[in-house]
């Protein structure tokens, strides 16, 4: 949903394992454990907050709302939206997103940088004004807060940052292409790519909540679209995620047993 429409509605404001052999073999063999554990626990370091959808998961053309996250806005199924598999950037599936869709996957994310990335598909020959919404607050029934409003305005081809001054790109259509915004929430600022294009930088949010809250793909009553591949990382910033500790363990545990065995 639109600030505008809050407004306008009076919805406003009042509604967020192994063998051990013996000899120099082994301990080459126990070497090389030793190793691989390092490396596949390094391998699963990620950040705890990534978030990646690919839609796939889902029976095609069920409902999203109550899945993987997904529900409409303010938590009211109508507002849902239907895997597709009409055109998918990754099979099987994607989100599409039109009629009275307004879907929203809330997230709980303060401070530092992040990159949010969404493939989009618009078919030739689509009408009408179909919105991707970032919100820094967003609750069921509210407060909200936005901090991107990016217009696709299929009537005139043209993709509008309607809070980066009005600036436009062309709209690419019958393809994948990559929405990018590179969101720094110390900064304040974000900017927006259009298929590696740079959009607009902007601030992001006038009352500096120095959050992000929510993902809004909203159909607004145009033609649908499609949406697949949603990605949001922390660059340059990796937590070790349970998997890594628990491989980290077992590899400092081996280590020890190695050394009290005298193999290391
Ligand atoms: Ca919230
Ligand atoms: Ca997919
Ligand atoms: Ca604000």
């Amino acid at each position: 949903m639109l600030i505008e429409e809050k407004r306008c509605f009076g919805v406003w404001p009042k509604h967020d394992h192994f063998k051990f052999f013996e000899g120099g073999s082994a301990m080459r063999n126990l070497r090389v454990v030793v190793v691989v554990l390092a490396i596949v626990g390094v391998s699963s370091l990620a950040s705890a907050s990534d978030f990646m959808e690919d839609f796939d998961s889902y029976v095609t053309g069920s409902s999203l709302h109550g899945q993987g996250g997904w529900k409409g806005w303010d938590n009211v199924s109508m507002f849902t939206a239907p895997t597709s598999s009409l055109h998918a950037n990754s099979v099987s599936n994607s989100a599409e997103i039109g009629g009275s869709a307004d879907l929203v996957h809330e997230f709980d994310i303060s401070g530092g940088m992040w990159e949010l990335s969404a493939m989009q598909y618009i078919p030739d020959g689509s009408t009408g004004n179909s919105f991707f919404l970032l919100l820094n607050q967003y609750n069921d029934g509210g407060p909200y807060d936005w901090s991107v409003q990016l217009n696709f305005d299929m009537n005139t081809g043209q993709i509008v940052s309607d809070f980066g001054g009005g600036a436009s790109l062309p709209i690419q259509w019958d393809e994948w292409v990559q929405l990018k915004f590179v969101i720094d929430l110390a900064g304040n600022n974000v900017d927006e790519y259009y298929d590696g294009t740079l959009l607009s930088t902007h601030q992001w949010d006038d009352t500096v909540n120095g959050t992000f809250q929510c993902i809004d793909l909203y159909g607004n009553y145009a033609s649908p679209i499609y949406y697949d591949d949603l990605r949001v990382i922390q660059p340059n910033h990796v937590i070790p995620a349970p998997g890594a500790m628990l491989l980290g363990s077992i590899g400092v545990g081996l280590v020890g047993w190695l050394r009290r065995h005298r193999t290391l």
